[in-house]
């Protein structure tokens, strides 16, 4: 084989691209990752913005696939910051001596499958070609920024900031007037210690949102000690979970339980911080009686702890609680309590245009030294849409999906007239509703015993059947709207960029990890159904 040709081109090496290469390359297989960054660890090494971290418990967001892998690793934190989680990543390629197989500061910019050859021809921006059988993309659900089209944005003569693009140097914000656009887990995060550092900060606020408490502590050397020996349990929730994670739950609907023992529960999750307030109940996010009672619950926190009640006003999310990402933050609510710290509805006062010395509003400018826009991804299709990616005759998947707005993939894994090609928590998976790493190992588990069948069968390509991609979305649309999430417009709907309107379908499955993992695997033992095997 040349230097130019390899079995399987992993694109992106964040959690994703880093275990499909070991898996494969434990297979015998040459495998090249293409990675834009000039280091590994994807989101992670993208969004370093202040106070950015992550909201599942850091003992499960981690590798499980091996147990030794697995205890040798300390967290600190109870939600990981991002450099532990950068340097846990660092680790894990250190450790699985994987650097050489993984190209820096190269991005994929087109990928065709030939036909003829039966490979997959990738070009990159470093103007290079290269030939595989498998072309798999780990090029996660949120890593193509969004900064919306405002007018003017360019003339602005002050520093901008995109939280998933941070400067790796950091940013000293004392002293400075900042506005931020975006109130989503990013701009939650960053706000309080950009508050701690800055003279003044106004958030420019579309949407309310529900904000639980984090609650954040360090993990003592016992608890360290407690999840290495539980590796069995933790491993387990990977498996056995709809979320790949374990999370406390009361097991019943709201409507079964009495007020005053609703609201125990409740306090009981907002004291013990995280996102338990979306599992409390068994039904917050299908029956809006429940969603109602803990939505309430967030609303009468916010006029707890934000002491202007027209401000606490303005904070009151009205959209039903979960169907947009839940935040997790550290004392945000409470930075509105702060005189330096100010919050503009955006419904009441718009955006006019970006001007050279600070933002123009209907009711007047707010002159500023920094903008961060915090002002999320295009998700879920957005990144591997950027990629130029051409199936049988020359078709391009952007005009498949019609840009991302209708996406048509076999179980969130697989694209019919794609042969060989592979998403790893692709659109249609459980992806973003879940403990990544679980779904990640989930779906390259799934890819690795797939290529394994082809291999020792002599098959020289598999892609999904088309009645099986219909059926396929049927099955998630029919899940979803059974759910309250289609009720509202969000990055899981694909309406959140401007000028956008909610994708056809629903593009999550929503029915559980531990569900989807059975189909993925009676698929698999019944020999690749609804797959097209050549
Ligand atoms: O992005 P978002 P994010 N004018 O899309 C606003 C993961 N994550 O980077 O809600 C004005 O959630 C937009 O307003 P609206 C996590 O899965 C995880 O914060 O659309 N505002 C919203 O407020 C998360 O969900 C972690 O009305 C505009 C914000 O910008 C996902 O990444 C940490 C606008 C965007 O929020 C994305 O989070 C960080 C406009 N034209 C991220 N356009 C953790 O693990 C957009 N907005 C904790």
């Amino acid at each position: 084989m040349g230097e130019k040709q390899f079995d399987a081109i992993v694109v992106g090496a964040g959690f994703a691209g880093l275990y499909m290469l070991h898996k494969l390359r434990e297979r015998g297989l040459k495998v090249r990752v293409i990675e834009a960054a000039d280091g590994v660890g994807g989101t992670w090494y993208w969004s370093r913005y202040p106070g950015a971290r992550c909201d599942s418990d850091s003992i499960f967001y981690t590798f499980t696939f091996s147990k030794e892998l697995y205890q040798k690793w300390r967290w600190p934190e109870r939600y990981s910051a991002q450099p532990d989680i950068l340097k846990y990543l660092n680790f894990v390629a250190d450790e699985l001596n994987l650097r050489p197989d993984i190209q820096f500061e190269t991005r994929v910019t087109k990928a065709s499958f030939n036909d003829k050859k039966k490979k997959w021809e990738i070009e990159t921006d470093t103007n290079e070609k290269l030939e595989a059988k498998y072309f798999i993309s780990g090029v996660g659900c949120l890593s193509t920024t969004n900064i919306p089209p405002f007018e003017g944005v360019e003339t602005f003569k002050g520093e901008k900031y995109h939280t998933g693009r941070w400067p790796h140097e950091g940013v000293d914000f004392t002293g400075k007037r900042v506005v931020i656009i975006g109130n989503g887990s990013s701009g939650v995060q960053a706000m309080p210690i950009i508050a701690k550092q800055a003279k003044e900060l106004t958030l420019l606020m579309r949407t309310p949102h529900y904000v639980a408490e984090a609650r954040n502590h360090p993990l003592t050397t016992e608890q360290q000690d407690k999840a290495m020996a539980n590796y069995e349990y933790i491993r387990n929730a990977f498996f056995t979970t709809p979320g790949g994670i374990h999370s406390y739950s009361t097991g019943k609907s709201a409507t079964e339980l009495p007020p005053e023992e609703q609201k125990k529960q409740l306090e009981y999750v907002w004291e013990s911080g995280g996102l338990a307030l979306g599992s409390v109940f068994s039904d917050v996010g299908v029956s809006k009686e429940t969603n109602f009672v803990v939505s309430q619950f967030v609303r009468d926190k916010i006029d707890e702890i934000v002491e202007d009640p027209e401000v606490a006003k303005k904070l009151h999310p009205d959209y039903y609680i979960t169907t947009k990402r839940l935040i997790i933050g550290t004392n945000y609510y409470e930075i509105f309590n702060e005189d330096h710290v100010n919050l503009v509805s955006l419904k009441e006062n718009p955006i006019v245009r970006i001007v050279e010395n600070g933002v123009e509003l209907e009711n007047g400018t707010i002159e500023c030294d920094a903008i961060v826009f915090a002002t999320g991804y295009d998700s879920m299709t957005g990144s591997i849409l950027r990629m130029d990616i051409r199936g049988r005759d020359g078709q391009p998947l952007k005009e498949k999906w019609e840009n991302g707005k209708v996406v048509k993939t076999y179980l969130g894994l697989s694209v019919q007239n794609f042969p060989n090609f592979f998403m790893i928590t692709g659109p249609q998976s459980p992806s973003v509703l879940t403990n990544m790493p679980s779904s990640i190992e989930q779906h390259v588990d799934w890819i690795d015993r797939c290529i394994e069948y082809l291999e020792e069968n002599n098959v020289q390509t598999i892609e999904a059947k088309e009645d099986a991609e219909v059926e396929w979305a049927k099955q998630c649309d029919d899940i979803a709207n059974t759910t309250l999430f289609p009720y509202t417009n969000s990055w899981y709907t694909g309406a959140n960029l401007d000028g956008s309107t909610k994708r056809s379908g629903f593009v999550i499955y929503v029915g559980g990890l531990n569900n989807y993992r059975k189909i993925c695997d009676e698929v698999a033992d019944k020999n690749y159904e609804g797959f097209l095997l050549d």
